[in-house]
């Protein structure tokens, strides 16, 4: 029997590109079950080339089924996935409700697929977008050469806000574009953008040294996910970890500077090698040639995109590199997809 799926959060940013994905991979679900607040239901979405109306989030719209995604913000997903999991469901959980529960598994299926199969709330998380974008290459590098730290900068896309997010960057772009004479004096762009909307400052013809909540000692939520969910995905839970998340005008694809430091020496070529041959990684490294993944070229694609490998000037045992991934698939709905695809492999016995 192909296992009942439900998508609970169907019409938003993730939600959308969750149909496109369900659509164009391999079909390994019975019905699809779409499902958003009561102010989207009743719309008709398509997902595999039918239309399908979106039911009020409701208990009754589990029942029968065997997988619940969750696309939503995390108080929705608090209140909602143990409610899918009562019904007899298994919860794929987008949000950041559960990741650091340690009954929770946080599985990006390059790295640590297996324990997808332990769940003991019923309950698989999803890592957020920015952790995502880094760590199947991460991944690759650590079964090499053991990683024993990490200095990251993000170079994070406005889609990470959802589409609140794109809609604010598109309209503040379209504000700035006519006036030549912006960006020479303190505050013109700010006063020419309007609406923040989800970011503390201008997003077009800028960049912003945030994104999250204000946790402990100035760090942001964004910079402690990326620490703490990179120390429980790769099973490390003493990884030295230092973030600074920063928004920057794309509209979707974070990108990534990393300083990785390792447990042995390491050589460009090698490490080179590795990505290559690791699942979900593209290599895309030929400077001389303005070779290196971006943001413009990488959306909407699946595959981590790495390039700029070099073994750092000072340091034998680090290396430096560049990173691009969409974080609306493989940041998103395409790691859940693949999470969920693991859990449906039990129901069908392959
Ligand atoms: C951003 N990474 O770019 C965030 C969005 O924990 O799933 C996703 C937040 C999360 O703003």
């Amino acid at each position: 029997r192909l296992p009942t799926l439900a998508v609970v959060g169907a019409t938003g940013a993730v939600g959308t590109v969750m149909l496109d994905i369900l659509s164009s991979r391999e079909n390994v679900w019975g019905e699809i079950r779409l499902v958003a607040s009561p102010r989207s239901a009743g719309k008709r979405l398509t997902v595999r080339g039918e239309e399908v109306e979106v039911l009020p989030l409701a208990p009754e719209v589990f029942d029968g089924v065997d997988v619940a995604m969750f696309d939503v913000p995390d108080e929705v997903s608090k209140e909602w996935a143990p409610v899918a999991v009562e019904h007899g469901a298994v919860a794929v959980d987008n949000s950041g409700a559960f990741r650091m529960d340690p009954d929770v598994p946080l599985v990006v299926p390059e790295v640590n697929a297996e324990q997808a199969r332990n769940r003991p709330r019923g309950i698989v998380s999803n890592p957020n977008c920015t952790t995502l974008s880094m760590i199947v290459a991460m991944g690759a590098l650590h079964r090499s050469y053991g990683l024993t730290e990490l200095f990251v900068a993000s170079y994070q896309a406005a889609s990470g806000s959802g589409q609140e997010g794109i809609d604010v960057l598109h309209d503040q772009i379209s504000k700035v574009s006519s006036d030549r004479t912006l960006g020479s004096r303190a505050g013109d762009v700010r006063s020419a953008v309007g609406e923040l909307g989800p970011f503390p400052a201008p997003l077009a013809m800028n960049v912003v040294p945030w994104a999250g909540s204000l946790k402990e000692d100035g760090h942001s939520s964004e910079e402690m996910k990326v620490r703490n969910e990179s120390r429980k995905i790769l099973g490390l839970p003493d990884l030295r970890v230092a973030a600074t998340c920063v928004r920057v005008p794309v509209i979707t694809t974070h990108a990534l500077a990393v300083h990785a430091t390792f447990g042995t020496e390491v050589d460009a070529g090698a490490a080179r090698e590795a990505l290559a041959g690791a699942p979900g990684v593209v290599v895309q490294d030929d400077p001389a040639n303005a070779e290196f993944p971006t943001p413009a070229d990488v959306v909407g694609t699946d595959p981590t995109w790495v390039g700029r490998i070099r073994r750092s000037v000072d340091d034998p045992t680090s290396l430096d590199l560049f990173l691009c991934g969409d974080n609306l698939r493989k940041g998103a709905a395409l790691n859940t997809a693949q999470i969920a695809e693991v859990v449906a492999r039990e129901f069908t016995g392959s």
